[in-house]
């Protein structure tokens, strides 16, 4: 058994409008929770088009930019931080392929989504994003650092 370090590896996912008004929060959380992440974050937000245009940063180059950011910011997204060894990666995994077509099925997108442009979840795709995404959408005081009962049988 691992002992519990602070410098646990930390990830932001968030349940876009689409998977808001779907219905799909307790769903998705479920996922993540299950597996033996923990939350530390948690809050509903609706951005404003200029915090998607800095969400999505690196894609403003691409044609689906404008589109994709007035998606973001059209109603509430649900923001969290997860926390747990390999969560980075791992939780690329669970969410699946950007396109949903491309999917596996028993992934998020894969079970619950159809095309790329409403695949209903974000995830971090690597430990600088992850850093900067977190920084962007959550003050350091909204992260919550606590040991769960389960973490001494999931490490
Ligand atoms: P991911 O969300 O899997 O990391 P990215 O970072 O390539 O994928 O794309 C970010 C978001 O941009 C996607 N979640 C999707 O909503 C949107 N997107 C990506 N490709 C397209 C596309 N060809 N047309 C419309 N939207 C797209």
């Amino acid at each position: 058994q691992k002992v519990y370090a602070d410098e646990m590896e930390r990830t932001f996912i968030a349940i876009k409008p689409d998977g808001v008004q779907r219905g799909l929060i307790s769903e998705i959380v479920s996922r993540f929770e299950r597996k033996g992440y923990k939350l530390v974050a948690i809050k509903l937000v609706v951005p404003s088009k200029d915090f998607a245009q800095k969400h999505y940063h690196d894609l403003k180059e691409r044609p689906f930019f404008n589109g994709l950011c007035d998606f973001l910011s059209s109603g509430p997204v649900l923001a969290m931080v997860w926390e747990g060894e390999g969560v980075i990666k791992y939780g690329r995994k669970l969410i699946g392929a950007t396109d949903p077509q491309k999917s596996e099925p028993g992934t998020i997108r894969g079970d619950l989504a159809v095309v790329v442009g409403r695949n209903i979840i974000h995830g971090s795709d690597g430990p600088e994003t992850a850093k900067d995404e977190i920084a962007l959408w959550f003050k350091p005081s909204e992260l919550v650092s606590f040991t769960s009962n389960a973490e001494k049988w999931i490490y």
